[in-house]
């Protein structure tokens, strides 16, 4: 059967939430990023702005160039997580198959929800009336039978567009855009497709798969496959993951106790960020010790509140790895894993949510603003002093994500 997949996109998602919390600012040209005589970049601009040649990544100094009367205002972030999640709470209406990319976009799996809210065109035009008449703000959304097609179309009619890509339009569409709308199509391997002549996925579609397979590798076999429409992947969601979790396999077994207790806070914040992306808080941490001698011992324990916070899941997990005396053997690896978590359900009920009053808000628009530091400009950007130094030590080579889908 052909899945409904939707894909919805907030347009000019921090400037639209600026400028809808300060009606003075609509219809003008919005540049979020900060002071526009400080070094840093623009987030994103509205649409007013972007008349000017201004958009995200761009200097601040050069937006103030192009947009000298832009109104230029600082990142909120934490007030763009709140909005985000009432947009998901929007999202989650029709279906729990949400799986949200970043604050302010996510596909929806569809298929199954048509029997219960008609068809996924419908949902999809509801879904966009929803988010302007209840929260005031634009959005643009694809709808089509896989991911890749829906991210494609949602990003064909920005602002406020809603295009639907089926097996008959699908070739039509596709054929004239150029190699770099695919999936997974960087700088670098679009470089090297136009030097093979080859600028437009009608092009790339012509090619033999084992001539691509040839020149770029596994990539090559992907690049054909979407090339010709076809994506398999799955709408994921929190409640595929009965854990969370992140370990590593050290190169060479350690009873260095700083270094682990480093690691265990690295270990910590990855869990932590993936958490939030799935809007997920979990009761259990789970702490995985492998020592030299390949004996695996795991401790567990459950907190009276869930969380996703990683100075909480550190603390716990390290306790737990003292009270095992851990490093009297040498480790070979170490992992943290967060599960028990809380019903997605109620974060669709909790209309009027407030953090616990465990939780400090400061401390939870602190993780916000890092995680989408990192979102933009990757990891390093932001990391505590300890966390960096293991990194440096251990590498990426041995770290592997590890979740339980059901
Ligand atoms: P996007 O969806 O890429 O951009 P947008 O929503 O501002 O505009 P549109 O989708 O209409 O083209 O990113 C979503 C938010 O992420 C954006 O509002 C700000 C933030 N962001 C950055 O902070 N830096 C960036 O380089 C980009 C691309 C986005
Ligand atoms: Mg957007």
């Amino acid at each position: 059967m052909e899945r409904k997949i939707l894909h919805v996109d907030m347009d000019a998602f921090y400037a639209a939430v600026e400028q809808h919390d300060n009606p003075v600012y609509l219809g003008k040209p919005v540049i979020v990023g900060g002071d526009p005589r400080s070094r840093g970049v623009v987030s994103t601009c509205s649409y007013e702005a972007r008349k000017f040649g201004v958009h995200s990544a761009m200097p601040l100094r050069e937006a103030w160039r192009r947009c000298p009367h832009g109104i230029f205002l600082p990142v909120r972030g934490w007030r763009y997580a709140e909005v985000s999640r009432q947009i998901m709470k929007i999202l989650n209406r029709y279906t729990p198959l949400v799986e949200p990319l970043s604050l302010d976009e996510a596909f929806l799996d569809l298929t199954g929800s048509e029997a219960l809210f008609g068809p996924a065109e419908q949902i999809g035009w509801e879904i966009l009336n929803s988010i302007r008449s209840e929260l005031g703000l634009s959005a643009s959304a694809g709808l089509a039978p896989n991911k890749f097609l829906a991210k494609l179309a949602s990003d064909l009619k920005k602002p406020g567009g809603f295009v639907i890509i089926t097996k008959d339009n699908m070739e039509e569409i596709l054929t004239n855009l150029p190699v770099k709308r695919l999936w997974g199509v960087g700088p670098k391997t679009e470089a090297q497709l136009i030097k093979l002549g080859i600028h437009t996925i009608g092009m790339l579609r012509k090619l033999n798969p084992d001539f691509l397979v040839q020149k770029f590798g596994e990539a090559g076999r992907q690049l054909y496959l979407l090339a010709h429409g076809i994506d398999d992947r799955m709408v994921v969601t929190g409640e595929d993951y009965k854990s969370i979790g992140h370990e590593i396999t050290f190169q060479e077994d350690t009873d260095d106790r700083e270094f682990l207790a480093g690691v265990l806070l690295w270990l910590s914040e990855q869990v932590a960020r993936r958490l939030r992306r799935h809007f997920l808080k979990g009761r259990i941490i789970t702490l995985k010790i492998r020592d030299q001698n390949f004996q695996t011992i795991t401790r567990r324990i459950t907190l009276k509140e869930a969380t996703d916070f990683e100075e909480k899941i550190y603390r716990e997990a390290l306790q737990l790895a003292n009270r095992v005396q851990w490093g009297l053997k040498k480790v070979r690896l170490l992992g943290v894993s967060v599960s028990g978590f809380d019903n997605r359900q109620s974060l669709q009920l909790e209309l009027f949510e407030e953090p616990p009053a465990s939780e400090d808000p400061e401390l939870i628009r602190l993780h916000h603003t890092i995680d989408s530091l990192r979102d933009r400009f990757g990891e390093e950007i932001v990391s505590k002093g300890t966390v960096l130094q293991v990194k440096r030590r251990i590498g990426r080579r041995n770290a592997k994500d590890v979740f339980e889908p059901d």
